[in-house]
Protein backbone atom coordinates (compact mmCIF):
# COMPACT_ATOMS: atom_id res chain seq x y z
CA UNK A 1 0.00 0.00 0.00
CA UNK A 2 1.38 3.54 -0.28
CA UNK A 3 1.07 3.83 3.39
CA UNK A 4 3.65 0.47 3.76
CA UNK A 5 6.03 2.75 1.39
CA UNK A 6 6.09 6.07 2.29
CA UNK A 7 5.75 4.77 6.21
CA UNK A 8 8.97 3.27 6.35
CA UNK A 9 10.70 6.52 5.01
CA UNK A 10 9.45 7.90 8.94
CA UNK A 11 9.84 5.78 11.45
CA UNK A 12 9.71 7.23 14.60
CA UNK A 13 12.37 7.68 17.35
CA UNK A 14 12.84 5.03 19.36
CA UNK A 15 12.17 5.64 23.29
CA UNK A 16 10.04 8.95 22.77
CA UNK A 17 6.46 8.59 23.71
CA UNK A 18 4.52 11.59 22.38
CA UNK A 19 1.12 12.67 23.48
CA UNK A 20 -1.44 14.86 21.96
CA UNK A 21 -1.97 17.27 24.62
CA UNK A 22 -3.56 20.69 24.73
CA UNK A 23 -1.51 21.96 22.09
CA UNK A 24 -1.40 18.60 20.22
CA UNK A 25 2.36 17.38 19.79
CA UNK A 26 5.08 19.37 21.26
CA UNK A 27 8.68 18.32 21.25
CA UNK A 28 12.40 18.81 19.87
CA UNK A 29 12.07 19.16 16.35
CA UNK A 30 14.79 16.61 15.36
CA UNK A 31 11.90 14.02 16.70
CA UNK A 32 8.77 15.50 14.96
CA UNK A 33 9.34 13.94 11.50
CA UNK A 34 7.69 10.76 11.51
CA UNK A 35 4.96 12.21 14.20
CA UNK A 36 4.39 15.07 11.56
CA UNK A 37 3.81 12.74 8.43
CA UNK A 38 1.36 10.47 10.77
CA UNK A 39 -0.52 13.44 11.56
CA UNK A 40 -0.84 14.33 8.17
CA UNK A 41 -2.63 10.54 7.89
CA UNK A 42 -4.61 11.43 10.30
CA UNK A 43 -6.02 14.87 9.01
CA UNK A 44 -6.93 12.82 5.99
CA UNK A 45 -8.83 10.23 7.91
CA UNK A 46 -10.67 12.72 9.99
CA UNK A 47 -11.36 14.75 6.61
CA UNK A 48 -12.75 11.76 5.31
CA UNK A 49 -14.87 11.05 8.05
CA UNK A 50 -16.56 14.75 8.75
CA UNK A 51 -16.51 15.34 4.89
CA UNK A 52 -14.90 18.61 5.46
CA UNK A 53 -12.37 20.28 5.12
CA UNK A 54 -9.07 19.92 8.26
CA UNK A 55 -6.04 22.03 8.82
CA UNK A 56 -2.63 20.88 10.34
CA UNK A 57 -1.32 23.36 11.53
CA UNK A 58 2.82 23.34 12.12
CA UNK A 59 3.93 25.66 15.39
CA UNK A 60 5.46 25.13 18.96
CA UNK A 61 3.94 28.83 19.82
CA UNK A 62 6.05 30.50 22.44
CA UNK A 63 8.17 27.48 23.30
CA UNK A 64 11.83 28.02 22.17
CA UNK A 65 12.92 27.95 18.50
CA UNK A 66 14.68 24.53 18.75
CA UNK A 67 11.03 22.88 19.63
CA UNK A 68 8.12 22.42 16.76
CA UNK A 69 4.61 21.10 17.35
CA UNK A 70 1.71 19.91 14.97
CA UNK A 71 -2.21 20.04 15.87
CA UNK A 72 -5.15 19.55 13.68
CA UNK A 73 -7.87 21.76 12.96
CA UNK A 74 -11.72 20.37 12.96
CA UNK A 75 -14.40 21.67 10.72
CA UNK A 76 -15.44 24.04 12.97
CA UNK A 77 -11.74 25.65 12.81
CA UNK A 78 -11.46 24.63 16.59
CA UNK A 79 -9.16 21.94 18.36
CA UNK A 80 -9.71 18.20 17.39
CA UNK A 81 -12.30 16.59 18.97
CA UNK A 82 -11.15 14.63 22.27
CA UNK A 83 -13.08 11.60 20.95
CA UNK A 84 -9.74 11.00 18.22
CA UNK A 85 -7.02 12.03 20.73
CA UNK A 86 -6.41 8.71 22.12
CA UNK A 87 -6.38 7.75 18.40
CA UNK A 88 -3.76 10.22 17.39
CA UNK A 89 -1.75 8.73 20.40
CA UNK A 90 -1.53 5.90 19.32
CA UNK A 91 -1.03 6.62 15.40
CA UNK A 92 2.09 8.68 17.00
CA UNK A 93 3.83 5.90 18.93
CA UNK A 94 3.21 2.74 16.83
CA UNK A 95 6.48 1.25 16.87
CA UNK A 96 6.62 -0.38 13.26
CA UNK A 97 4.72 0.35 9.80
CA UNK A 98 2.89 -2.75 10.07
CA UNK A 99 1.63 -2.20 13.08
CA UNK A 100 0.79 1.95 11.76
CA UNK A 101 -0.95 -0.37 9.48
CA UNK A 102 -2.97 -1.98 10.94
CA UNK A 103 -3.56 0.38 13.88
CA UNK A 104 -4.95 2.41 10.74
CA UNK A 105 -7.43 -0.40 9.63
CA UNK A 106 -8.93 -1.23 13.01
CA UNK A 107 -9.75 2.51 13.54
CA UNK A 108 -11.10 3.32 9.74
CA UNK A 109 -13.64 0.01 10.62
CA UNK A 110 -14.39 1.38 14.07
CA UNK A 111 -15.48 4.96 13.07
CA UNK A 112 -16.82 3.29 9.68
CA UNK A 113 -14.67 5.60 7.77
CA UNK A 114 -15.72 5.37 3.62
CA UNK A 115 -13.04 6.00 1.15
CA UNK A 116 -15.38 6.28 -1.47
CA UNK A 117 -17.49 8.80 -0.21
CA UNK A 118 -18.75 12.09 -2.04
CA UNK A 119 -15.90 14.22 -0.98
CA UNK A 120 -12.47 12.96 -1.25
CA UNK A 121 -10.01 14.43 1.92
CA UNK A 122 -9.06 17.85 1.41
CA UNK A 123 -6.07 19.43 4.06
CA UNK A 124 -4.65 22.83 4.49
CA UNK A 125 -1.12 22.60 5.55
CA UNK A 126 0.52 25.96 7.73
CA UNK A 127 3.88 26.53 9.44
CA UNK A 128 5.19 29.01 11.44
CA UNK A 129 8.92 30.97 11.06
CA UNK A 130 10.65 27.96 12.62
CA UNK A 131 13.36 26.73 10.46
CA UNK A 132 12.98 23.07 11.09
CA UNK A 133 8.59 23.83 9.89
CA UNK A 134 9.67 23.75 6.09
CA UNK A 135 11.08 19.76 6.31
CA UNK A 136 7.83 18.79 8.77
CA UNK A 137 5.35 20.47 6.30
CA UNK A 138 6.69 18.09 3.42
CA UNK A 139 6.09 15.28 6.52
CA UNK A 140 2.58 16.36 6.75
CA UNK A 141 2.31 16.14 2.69
CA UNK A 142 3.32 12.88 2.44
CA UNK A 143 0.98 11.48 5.00
CA UNK A 144 -1.63 13.28 3.25
CA UNK A 145 -0.77 11.73 -0.07
CA UNK A 146 -0.49 8.39 1.08
CA UNK A 147 -4.35 8.58 1.54
CA UNK A 148 -5.94 7.91 -1.72
CA UNK A 149 -7.65 11.19 -3.17
CA UNK A 150 -6.54 13.17 0.15
CA UNK A 151 -5.19 16.70 -1.75
CA UNK A 152 -2.91 18.65 0.96
CA UNK A 153 -3.01 22.70 -0.03
CA UNK A 154 0.32 24.37 1.50
CA UNK A 155 -0.80 27.86 2.77
CA UNK A 156 2.77 28.13 4.26
CA UNK A 157 3.86 30.50 6.70
CA UNK A 158 0.97 31.47 8.77
CA UNK A 159 -0.23 32.88 12.20
CA UNK A 160 -2.03 29.57 14.47
CA UNK A 161 -4.83 31.51 14.03
CA UNK A 162 -5.26 32.52 10.43
CA UNK A 163 -5.20 28.79 9.11
CA UNK A 164 -7.72 28.00 11.98
CA UNK A 165 -9.80 30.62 10.26
CA UNK A 166 -9.03 29.36 6.74
CA UNK A 167 -10.50 25.83 8.11
CA UNK A 168 -13.66 27.51 9.81
CA UNK A 169 -14.48 29.75 6.99
CA UNK A 170 -13.84 27.14 3.96
CA UNK A 171 -16.54 24.50 5.78
CA UNK A 172 -19.04 27.72 6.20
CA UNK A 173 -18.45 28.17 2.20
CA UNK A 174 -17.38 31.33 2.92
CA UNK A 175 -14.19 32.55 0.44
CA UNK A 176 -11.06 31.62 2.81
CA UNK A 177 -7.48 32.94 1.25
CA UNK A 178 -5.48 34.84 3.16
CA UNK A 179 -6.45 37.98 1.10
CA UNK A 180 -10.12 36.97 2.48
CA UNK A 181 -8.61 37.31 5.96
CA UNK A 182 -6.91 40.70 5.80
CA UNK A 183 -10.17 41.89 3.93
CA UNK A 184 -12.48 40.44 6.48
CA UNK A 185 -10.60 42.25 9.18
CA UNK A 186 -9.70 45.44 7.80
CA UNK A 187 -13.28 46.36 6.45
CA UNK A 188 -14.50 45.25 9.81
CA UNK A 189 -11.86 47.63 11.56
CA UNK A 190 -12.72 50.59 9.36
CA UNK A 191 -16.49 49.81 10.28
CA UNK A 192 -16.25 50.28 13.67
CA UNK A 193 -13.81 53.17 13.51
CA UNK A 194 -16.58 54.98 11.59
CA UNK A 195 -19.25 54.12 14.33
CA UNK A 196 -17.40 55.74 16.63
CA UNK A 197 -19.88 58.55 18.65
CA UNK A 198 -18.45 61.93 17.21
CA UNK A 199 -18.46 63.19 20.84
CA UNK A 200 -15.45 61.15 21.88
CA UNK A 201 -12.04 62.45 21.16
CA UNK A 202 -9.95 59.97 19.36
CA UNK A 203 -7.49 59.55 22.15
CA UNK A 204 -5.47 62.58 24.27
CA UNK A 205 -2.77 63.01 21.43
CA UNK A 206 0.05 62.15 23.23
CA UNK A 207 -0.29 58.25 22.58
CA UNK A 208 -2.10 57.11 19.36
CA UNK A 209 0.90 55.38 18.29
CA UNK A 210 0.83 51.68 19.33
CA UNK A 211 4.19 49.53 19.27
CA UNK A 212 4.38 45.90 18.45
CA UNK A 213 6.52 43.14 19.56
CA UNK A 214 5.88 40.35 17.53
CA UNK A 215 8.19 37.84 19.25
CA UNK A 216 10.79 37.73 16.33
CA UNK A 217 7.63 35.74 14.45
CA UNK A 218 5.41 35.52 12.34
CA UNK A 219 2.69 38.01 13.61
CA UNK A 220 4.70 40.64 12.61
CA UNK A 221 5.10 40.01 9.49
CA UNK A 222 1.72 39.45 8.93
CA UNK A 223 0.48 42.34 11.13
CA UNK A 224 2.71 44.68 8.65
CA UNK A 225 -0.11 43.54 5.68
CA UNK A 226 -2.78 44.81 7.89
CA UNK A 227 -1.54 48.17 9.03
CA UNK A 228 -1.46 49.27 5.42
CA UNK A 229 -5.86 48.81 5.29
CA UNK A 230 -6.32 50.37 8.59
CA UNK A 231 -6.85 53.82 7.27
CA UNK A 232 -4.36 56.01 9.48
CA UNK A 233 -4.39 53.15 12.79
CA UNK A 234 -0.13 53.87 13.39
CA UNK A 235 1.44 50.53 14.31
CA UNK A 236 5.19 50.45 14.82
CA UNK A 237 6.28 46.83 14.61
CA UNK A 238 9.61 45.74 16.46
CA UNK A 239 11.03 41.97 16.22
CA UNK A 240 9.02 40.50 13.45
CA UNK A 241 10.72 37.47 11.89
CA UNK A 242 12.89 39.37 9.13
CA UNK A 243 15.04 41.55 12.08
CA UNK A 244 16.68 38.13 12.60
CA UNK A 245 16.28 37.69 16.17
CA UNK A 246 15.50 34.58 17.81
CA UNK A 247 12.12 33.43 17.96
CA UNK A 248 10.84 34.34 21.22
CA UNK A 249 14.24 34.61 23.02
CA UNK A 250 13.48 37.69 25.30
CA UNK A 251 10.19 38.78 23.97
CA UNK A 252 6.71 37.80 23.05
CA UNK A 253 3.58 37.60 24.99
CA UNK A 254 5.05 34.69 26.92
CA UNK A 255 7.86 36.33 28.66
CA UNK A 256 6.25 39.31 28.79
CA UNK A 257 3.24 38.07 30.87
CA UNK A 258 5.27 35.42 32.89
CA UNK A 259 8.48 37.95 33.58
CA UNK A 260 6.91 41.17 34.27
CA UNK A 261 9.52 42.80 32.01
CA UNK A 262 9.93 44.77 28.29
CA UNK A 263 10.54 42.37 25.85
CA UNK A 264 14.20 43.22 24.12
CA UNK A 265 13.98 46.15 21.83
CA UNK A 266 12.05 48.40 23.94
CA UNK A 267 13.38 50.99 27.03
CA UNK A 268 13.05 53.79 28.85
CA UNK A 269 12.29 55.68 25.41
CA UNK A 270 9.24 53.81 24.95
CA UNK A 271 8.06 54.93 28.15
CA UNK A 272 4.32 55.83 28.86
CA UNK A 273 3.99 54.58 24.82
CA UNK A 274 0.82 51.73 24.33
CA UNK A 275 2.65 48.64 23.47
CA UNK A 276 1.97 44.95 22.70
CA UNK A 277 3.29 42.40 22.40
CA UNK A 278 2.46 38.77 20.37
CA UNK A 279 3.57 35.51 20.99
CA UNK A 280 5.46 33.31 18.13
CA UNK A 281 2.34 31.84 16.29
CA UNK A 282 0.00 35.43 17.17
CA UNK A 283 -2.48 33.08 18.92
CA UNK A 284 -1.97 35.72 22.35
CA UNK A 285 -1.77 39.22 23.04
CA UNK A 286 -1.06 40.97 25.90
CA UNK A 287 -0.41 44.82 26.18
CA UNK A 288 1.82 47.32 28.53
CA UNK A 289 3.39 50.13 28.96
CA UNK A 290 7.05 50.83 29.73
CA UNK A 291 7.76 51.64 33.33
CA UNK A 292 10.32 54.80 33.28
CA UNK A 293 11.36 54.36 36.94
CA UNK A 294 12.79 50.90 37.04
CA UNK A 295 14.81 49.70 34.38
CA UNK A 296 12.76 47.42 32.09
CA UNK A 297 9.90 47.11 34.54
CA UNK A 298 6.37 47.42 33.09
CA UNK A 299 2.69 47.90 33.71
CA UNK A 300 1.27 44.62 31.88
CA UNK A 301 -2.51 44.70 30.74
CA UNK A 302 -3.06 41.00 29.96
CA UNK A 303 -5.66 38.57 28.89
CA UNK A 304 -8.22 39.41 31.75
CA UNK A 305 -8.11 43.02 31.09
CA UNK A 306 -8.69 42.37 27.41
CA UNK A 307 -11.42 40.51 28.25
CA UNK A 308 -12.98 43.26 30.86
CA UNK A 309 -12.45 45.98 28.14
CA UNK A 310 -14.03 43.98 25.66
CA UNK A 311 -16.69 42.74 27.91
CA UNK A 312 -17.55 46.60 28.69
CA UNK A 313 -17.86 47.22 25.08
CA UNK A 314 -19.98 44.43 24.44
CA UNK A 315 -22.70 44.96 27.41
CA UNK A 316 -22.62 48.74 26.34
CA UNK A 317 -24.13 47.88 22.52
CA UNK A 318 -26.27 45.06 23.94
CA UNK A 319 -27.81 47.78 26.87
CA UNK A 320 -28.55 50.20 23.90
CA UNK A 321 -30.01 47.76 22.06
CA UNK A 322 -32.46 46.83 25.00
CA UNK A 323 -33.45 50.26 25.35
CA UNK A 324 -34.43 51.06 21.62
CA UNK A 325 -38.48 51.58 21.93
CA UNK A 326 -41.26 50.01 19.77
CA UNK A 327 -39.59 46.74 18.56
CA UNK A 328 -41.83 43.48 18.55
CA UNK A 329 -39.05 41.18 18.13
CA UNK A 330 -37.13 41.60 21.57
CA UNK A 331 -34.16 39.07 22.30
CA UNK A 332 -32.71 39.46 25.95
CA UNK A 333 -29.08 38.17 24.67
CA UNK A 334 -27.01 35.75 26.94
CA UNK A 335 -23.51 37.43 27.73
CA UNK A 336 -21.25 34.45 29.23
CA UNK A 337 -17.82 35.32 30.27
CA UNK A 338 -15.50 32.39 30.50
CA UNK A 339 -12.10 32.43 32.98
CA UNK A 340 -10.14 29.34 34.30
CA UNK A 341 -8.61 29.60 37.55
CA UNK A 342 -5.50 31.68 36.46
CA UNK A 343 -7.38 34.61 35.65
CA UNK A 344 -6.64 37.14 38.24
CA UNK A 345 -9.19 37.17 41.30
CA UNK A 346 -9.42 41.14 41.19
CA UNK A 347 -10.61 40.67 37.55
CA UNK A 348 -13.28 37.95 38.27
CA UNK A 349 -14.65 40.60 40.89
CA UNK A 350 -14.92 43.30 38.89
CA UNK A 351 -16.98 41.34 36.29
CA UNK A 352 -18.91 40.21 38.73
CA UNK A 353 -19.91 43.65 39.95
CA UNK A 354 -20.74 44.65 36.20
CA UNK A 355 -23.58 41.50 36.58
CA UNK A 356 -21.58 39.15 34.56
CA UNK A 357 -22.28 35.78 34.66
CA UNK A 358 -18.64 34.45 34.98
CA UNK A 359 -18.06 30.18 34.21
CA UNK A 360 -14.49 29.23 35.29
CA UNK A 361 -13.39 25.74 33.12
CA UNK A 362 -9.92 23.82 33.02
CA UNK A 363 -6.91 25.29 31.59
CA UNK A 364 -7.18 24.53 27.91
CA UNK A 365 -8.33 26.41 25.27
CA UNK A 366 -11.27 23.56 23.66
CA UNK A 367 -12.71 23.99 27.26
CA UNK A 368 -12.80 28.01 27.29
CA UNK A 369 -14.08 27.97 23.92
CA UNK A 370 -16.79 25.16 24.47
CA UNK A 371 -17.98 26.86 27.27
CA UNK A 372 -18.03 30.38 25.41
CA UNK A 373 -19.99 28.55 22.39
CA UNK A 374 -22.99 27.81 24.92
CA UNK A 375 -24.03 31.86 24.82
CA UNK A 376 -25.34 34.28 22.38
CA UNK A 377 -21.95 36.20 23.03
CA UNK A 378 -19.64 34.07 25.12
CA UNK A 379 -16.62 35.69 25.84
CA UNK A 380 -13.31 33.55 26.84
CA UNK A 381 -9.99 34.83 28.08
CA UNK A 382 -6.80 32.94 29.76
CA UNK A 383 -4.60 35.21 31.60
CA UNK A 384 -1.76 34.49 29.22
CA UNK A 385 -3.56 36.11 26.43
CA UNK A 386 -5.23 34.10 24.54
CA UNK A 387 -8.80 34.40 23.96
CA UNK A 388 -12.10 35.48 21.64
CA UNK A 389 -15.40 36.09 21.50
CA UNK A 390 -17.72 33.96 20.06
CA UNK A 391 -21.03 34.89 18.97
CA UNK A 392 -23.63 32.19 18.32
CA UNK A 393 -25.26 31.83 14.47
CA UNK A 394 -28.55 32.73 15.79
CA UNK A 395 -27.67 35.44 17.64
CA UNK A 396 -25.86 36.76 14.48
CA UNK A 397 -28.82 36.23 12.47
CA UNK A 398 -31.37 37.88 14.97
CA UNK A 399 -28.72 40.82 14.80
CA UNK A 400 -28.95 41.10 11.45
CA UNK A 401 -32.60 41.01 11.21
CA UNK A 402 -32.85 43.75 13.76
CA UNK A 403 -30.36 45.79 11.88
CA UNK A 404 -32.54 45.42 8.71
CA UNK A 405 -35.59 46.35 10.36
CA UNK A 406 -33.95 49.47 11.99
CA UNK A 407 -32.11 51.08 8.92
CA UNK A 408 -35.81 50.76 7.38
CA UNK A 409 -37.19 52.57 10.66
CA UNK A 410 -34.81 54.41 12.22
CA UNK A 411 -31.41 55.10 10.71
CA UNK A 412 -28.69 56.60 11.79
CA UNK A 413 -30.42 55.51 15.80
CA UNK A 414 -27.92 54.88 18.71
CA UNK A 415 -30.06 50.89 18.20
CA UNK A 416 -28.58 50.71 14.73
CA UNK A 417 -25.15 51.84 15.62
CA UNK A 418 -25.14 49.16 18.09
CA UNK A 419 -26.10 46.53 15.73
CA UNK A 420 -23.95 47.30 13.43
CA UNK A 421 -21.00 47.42 15.75
CA UNK A 422 -22.02 44.06 17.44
CA UNK A 423 -22.08 42.68 13.86
CA UNK A 424 -18.79 44.15 12.63
CA UNK A 425 -17.55 42.47 15.78
CA UNK A 426 -18.50 39.28 14.95
CA UNK A 427 -16.55 39.88 11.72
CA UNK A 428 -13.34 41.16 13.10
CA UNK A 429 -12.91 38.53 15.94
CA UNK A 430 -11.97 35.29 15.09
CA UNK A 431 -14.67 32.69 15.08
CA UNK A 432 -12.32 29.93 15.30
CA UNK A 433 -9.84 30.27 17.85
CA UNK A 434 -7.90 33.06 20.02
CA UNK A 435 -6.50 35.67 17.52
CA UNK A 436 -3.53 38.08 18.64
CA UNK A 437 -3.89 40.26 15.23
CA UNK A 438 -7.89 40.39 15.00
CA UNK A 439 -7.56 40.95 18.86
CA UNK A 440 -5.23 43.99 18.40
CA UNK A 441 -7.84 45.40 15.83
CA UNK A 442 -10.84 44.91 18.20
CA UNK A 443 -8.95 46.84 21.51
CA UNK A 444 -7.83 49.53 19.45
CA UNK A 445 -11.43 50.62 18.09
CA UNK A 446 -12.88 50.22 21.29
CA UNK A 447 -9.96 52.62 23.30
CA UNK A 448 -10.84 55.10 20.36
CA UNK A 449 -14.65 54.15 21.42
CA UNK A 450 -14.31 54.97 24.56
CA UNK A 451 -11.78 57.61 24.37
CA UNK A 452 -9.46 55.82 26.69
CA UNK A 453 -5.61 55.40 26.56
CA UNK A 454 -3.95 52.71 28.09
CA UNK A 455 -3.44 54.33 31.58
CA UNK A 456 -7.35 54.68 31.70
CA UNK A 457 -7.85 51.12 30.30
CA UNK A 458 -5.62 49.60 33.19
CA UNK A 459 -7.45 51.31 35.72
CA UNK A 460 -10.75 49.50 35.54
CA UNK A 461 -9.08 47.50 37.89
CA UNK A 462 -5.82 46.87 39.88
CA UNK A 463 -4.37 42.84 39.82
CA UNK A 464 -4.37 41.28 42.97
CA UNK A 465 0.12 40.39 43.39
CA UNK A 466 0.39 36.69 41.79
CA UNK A 467 3.02 34.27 41.49
CA UNK A 468 2.97 31.02 38.98
CA UNK A 469 6.19 28.85 39.75
CA UNK A 470 6.76 25.24 38.38
CA UNK A 471 7.69 22.01 40.61
CA UNK A 472 9.29 19.35 38.33
CA UNK A 473 8.22 16.03 39.81
CA UNK A 474 8.96 12.20 39.47
CA UNK A 475 4.89 11.54 37.84
CA UNK A 476 2.90 14.66 37.56
CA UNK A 477 -0.07 12.78 36.69
CA UNK A 478 0.08 11.75 40.50
CA UNK A 479 -1.72 15.60 40.86
CA UNK A 480 -5.85 14.93 39.75
CA UNK A 481 -7.63 17.91 40.33
CA UNK A 482 -11.54 18.77 40.01
CA UNK A 483 -13.85 21.98 40.11
CA UNK A 484 -11.75 23.75 36.82
CA UNK A 485 -8.74 22.48 38.65
CA UNK A 486 -8.87 24.31 41.68
CA UNK A 487 -8.84 21.43 43.93
CA UNK A 488 -7.04 18.65 44.27
CA UNK A 489 -8.14 15.21 45.04
CA UNK A 490 -5.29 13.02 45.43
CA UNK A 491 -2.90 12.53 46.43
CA UNK A 492 -4.90 12.77 49.43
CA UNK A 493 -4.17 14.96 52.54
CA UNK A 494 -2.68 18.08 49.76
CA UNK A 495 -5.54 19.75 49.72
CA UNK A 496 -6.42 20.03 53.38
CA UNK A 497 -2.80 21.46 53.34
CA UNK A 498 -3.18 23.80 50.32
CA UNK A 499 -6.03 25.33 52.19
CA UNK A 500 -4.04 25.31 55.81
CA UNK A 501 -0.96 27.67 53.97
CA UNK A 502 -3.33 29.34 52.18
CA UNK A 503 -5.25 30.73 55.50
CA UNK A 504 -2.39 32.39 56.71
CA UNK A 505 -2.85 35.22 54.08
CA UNK A 506 -5.02 38.17 53.24
CA UNK A 507 -7.01 37.78 49.83
CA UNK A 508 -4.69 34.20 49.84
CA UNK A 509 -5.83 32.07 46.89
CA UNK A 510 -3.54 29.31 45.51
CA UNK A 511 -3.85 26.02 43.63
CA UNK A 512 -2.02 23.39 41.53
CA UNK A 513 -2.47 21.31 38.59
CA UNK A 514 -0.62 19.39 36.30
CA UNK A 515 0.50 20.69 33.26
CA UNK A 516 -0.45 19.83 29.78
CA UNK A 517 2.27 20.92 27.88
CA UNK A 518 5.38 20.76 30.09
CA UNK A 519 6.55 17.73 32.59
CA UNK A 520 6.06 19.90 35.55
CA UNK A 521 3.47 21.11 38.00
CA UNK A 522 1.91 24.34 38.37
CA UNK A 523 1.95 26.37 41.44
CA UNK A 524 -0.65 29.46 41.03
CA UNK A 525 -0.31 31.68 44.51
CA UNK A 526 -2.07 35.26 45.13
CA UNK A 527 -2.64 37.53 48.04
CA UNK A 528 -2.46 40.80 49.17
CA UNK A 529 1.38 41.42 48.10
CA UNK A 530 3.78 40.29 46.36
CA UNK A 531 5.91 38.96 49.07
CA UNK A 532 2.89 37.33 50.03
CA UNK A 533 1.82 35.64 46.50
CA UNK A 534 5.74 34.73 46.57
CA UNK A 535 5.66 33.42 50.44
CA UNK A 536 2.52 31.21 49.50
CA UNK A 537 3.52 29.85 46.37
CA UNK A 538 6.56 28.91 47.52
CA UNK A 539 5.49 26.97 50.56
CA UNK A 540 3.07 25.28 48.82
CA UNK A 541 5.64 24.18 46.21
CA UNK A 542 7.33 22.35 48.86
CA UNK A 543 4.40 20.75 49.82
CA UNK A 544 3.77 19.27 46.01
CA UNK A 545 8.02 18.32 45.90
P1 LIG B 1 -0.29 24.14 30.65
O1 LIG B 1 1.12 23.74 30.35
O2 LIG B 1 -1.28 23.03 30.68
O3 LIG B 1 -0.32 25.01 31.88
C1 LIG B 1 -0.12 26.19 28.91
C2 LIG B 1 -0.84 27.42 29.36
C3 LIG B 1 -2.27 27.36 28.87
C4 LIG B 1 -2.35 27.17 27.37
C5 LIG B 1 -1.48 25.97 26.98
C6 LIG B 1 -1.42 25.74 25.49
C7 LIG B 1 -0.57 28.64 31.49
C8 LIG B 1 -0.58 28.57 32.96
N1 LIG B 1 -0.85 27.51 30.83
O4 LIG B 1 -0.79 25.06 29.44
O5 LIG B 1 -2.95 28.50 29.27
O6 LIG B 1 -1.96 28.33 26.69
O7 LIG B 1 -0.15 26.11 27.50
O8 LIG B 1 -0.47 26.49 24.83
O9 LIG B 1 -0.31 29.70 30.91
ZN1 LIG C 1 0.70 30.58 20.59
Amino acid sequence: SLILESSSRFLPPQGVKLSYGTAGFRADASLLQSTVYRVGILAALRSLKTQSVIGVMITASHNKVSDNGVKIADPNGGMLSQHWEPFADALANAPSPQELIQLINEFVKKEGIQFDGVKHAEILLGRDTRPSGEALLEAAKEGVASIVGAVAMDLGILTTPQLHWMVWARNKGMKASEQDYVEQLSSSFRCLMDLIPSQRSKFDGTNDKLVVDGANGVGGLKLKVLEKLLNGLLIEVRNSSEDGGVLNEGVGADYVQKEKVAPHGFGSSDAGIRCASLDGDADRLVYFTVNPESSGAIDLVDGDKILSLFALFIREQLSILNEREGTKNNHQARLGIVQTAYANGASTNYLKQLGLEINLTPTGVKYLHEKAAEFDIGIYFEANGHGTILFSESFVGWLEATTNELSARSKGSDAEKAALRLLATSRLINQAVGDALSGVLLVEVILQHMGWSIHRWNELYHDLPSRQLKVKVADRTAVITTNAETVVVSPPGLQEAINNETGKYSQGRCFVRPSGTEDVVRVYAEASSQEAADSLANSVAKLVD
